[in-house]
């Protein structure tokens, strides 16, 4: 689509929308940005914006009357949606009606990027598998980018991107709901759990959602599928592009799989990535991160010695079941990001040793029964502070819990740990509990406690 000099609105001004804008404005189309929340600064925004010249962006906020909103989509030519902005409003259907294309960011970057597009999606890990694969990418190919849903806008790349470019893209189902021709020459579905119903309404709407990408791709192209999952084998029926699955459960005929504690890869030649102890990231969950982005730089024919040391390598994303260091003996994991009992069972799931483990925190309400459950006889002293310690203290006794210690400070947490844990231990940060009260992020808790790592 040709788009100079036409007029492009482009809905949401936050990452996603500014980012758009910046690329419609270097390719000459007029931007129109429109956001509906009424308290933002128009000229805040069209600073942020303009990058040294004058902004020709025309900035609209807030709700709007039925004589608004026709204004607004007069002469439109094409809308750009941040993946935020729900499709089903009663203006984007309006849009709709009088003929507007409707894209989102994602297809926005496609249409006018250029190089290969390695896209990932599915419910959970889809951060870790981004992150990984980026890094094996980076070691393969000069040109690589990592982007989307990870936090930086695929628009924002765009220009600097060429014919040799790999770019590795973290998308959402929100993404995938308004993508035209966008077609990843290998994608990635990691699984499908209920996430987001109250934006798609169902589940096959959700899951509709999510095997979109794959819509587009053709039998020169690969999609990665679990196969463990069952809606993604059954969605294998369906897709045109070569599937290449992974299972930590199963020997697959062909594909990536788990054998005897290795990371096996066989595409008709059978070969080792490396051992489960050799990675830095723990958990089934995360041996299964990456195995989809062994199997997808596989079938982008990256060298496996390349794919072998960088696996290797890698520590996992900050804040998520982080390696940290091993002192005396003792392994440090920050899992600041474990702010909610279910990411925290994920935590201690993954230990592989006995643990000292930090929780508590802010008080959420939630429930901790099932996380001291998953204790599973691993934790070994549990260390607990902030506003829930009673609270988690209590629920830990009535499950015959009893190895506790209440720190009154993240410090004092910290070194009761440092006290209690023995060579051949595990130290967990996994508090279950957001960090508020005490700190400003879950951000500033884990870097406080890597920071107290590093001094020992
Ligand atoms: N807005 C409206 N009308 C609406 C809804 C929102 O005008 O009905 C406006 C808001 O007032 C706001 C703007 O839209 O100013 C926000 O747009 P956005 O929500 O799309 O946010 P961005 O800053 O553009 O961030 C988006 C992704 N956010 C969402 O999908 C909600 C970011 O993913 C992504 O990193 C970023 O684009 C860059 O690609 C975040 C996320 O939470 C991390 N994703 C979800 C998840 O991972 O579970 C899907």
């Amino acid at each position: 689509m040709d788009i100079r000099e036409k007029k492009v609105l482009v809905f949401g001004s936050g990452l996603s929308g500014e980012s758009a804008s910046r690329l419609l404005l270097s390719i000459g189309a007029d931007v129109v940005l429109y956001d509906g929340n009424g308290k933002l600064d128009a000229d805040e925004i069209r600073n942020r914006i303009t990058v040294g010249k004058e902004c020709r962006v025309e900035v609209v906020l807030g709700g709007l009357d039925g004589e608004q909103e026709d204004a607004l989509l007069k002469g439109i030519a094409l809308t750009v949606m941040s993946p935020g902005v729900p499709t089903d409003l009663p203006i984007v259907e309006h849009m709709r009606e009088l003929g507007i294309p409707v894209w989102g960011e994602i297809e926005l970057a496609y249409a006018f990027g250029k190089g290969d597009v390695l896209a990932i999606t599915g419910t959970n890990g889809k951060t870790t598998t981004t992150t990984l694969l980026g890094e094996i990418m980076k070691n393969y190919k000069e040109s690589t980018f990592v982007v989307g849903n990870i936090g930086t806008p695929y628009t924002g790349i765009v220009q600097e991107t060429r014919e040799d470019s790999v770019i590795v893209a973290e998308v959402s189902s929100f993404q995938l709901e308004t993508i035209h021709e966008f077609r990843p020459k290998v994608s990635a579905i990691l699984n499908i759990t209920p996430d987001h119903l109250n934006r798609h309404h169902t589940m096959e709407a959700y899951i509709a959602a999510k095997e979109r990408i794959a819509e587009n791709q053709t039998e020169e192209d690969t999609c990665v599928l679990n196969y463990e999952d069952d809606v993604l084998r059954k969605f294998a029926e369906n897709v045109k592009a070569q599937v290449l699955y992974f299972s930590s459960q199963r020997k697959l005929e062909r594909g990536v799989y788990l054998e005897d504690g290795n990371i096996v890869c066989d595409l008709g030649e059978k070969y080792t990535i490396c051992s489960t102890d050799e990675l830095q990231i723990l958990g089934t969950h995360n041996y299964e991160n990456v195995m989809a982005a062994a199997a997808m730089a596989s079938a982008y024919g990256v060298p496996v010695n390349i794919i072998r040391d960088t696996v290797k390598t890698f520590k996992g994303v900050e804040h998520r079941i982080e390696f940290v260091a091993e002192k005396n003996g003792v392994a440090y994991y920050n899992d600041s990001k474990g702010t909610n009992p279910d990411a925290a069972i994920r935590g201690i799931r993954a230990m592989n040793r006995p643990t000292v483990l930090i929780g508590g925190g802010y008080d959420k309400e939630s429930s901790y029964d099932e996380w001291i459950e998953a204790f599973d006889g691993k934790v070994t002293k549990l260390v607990l502070l902030g506003a829930t310690r009673e609270k988690i203290a209590e629920t830990a006794r009535k499950h015959g819990f009893h190895d506790i210690v209440m720190a009154d400070t993240f410090e004092e947490a910290f070194d009761d740990c440092v006290k209690y844990a023995r060579p051949g231990d595990a130290v967990l940060l996994s508090p279950a509990c957001a960090s508020w009260g005490m700190f400003k992020n879950y951000e500033e808790r884990g870097d406080k406690f890597k920071e107290l790592v590093n001094l020992l």
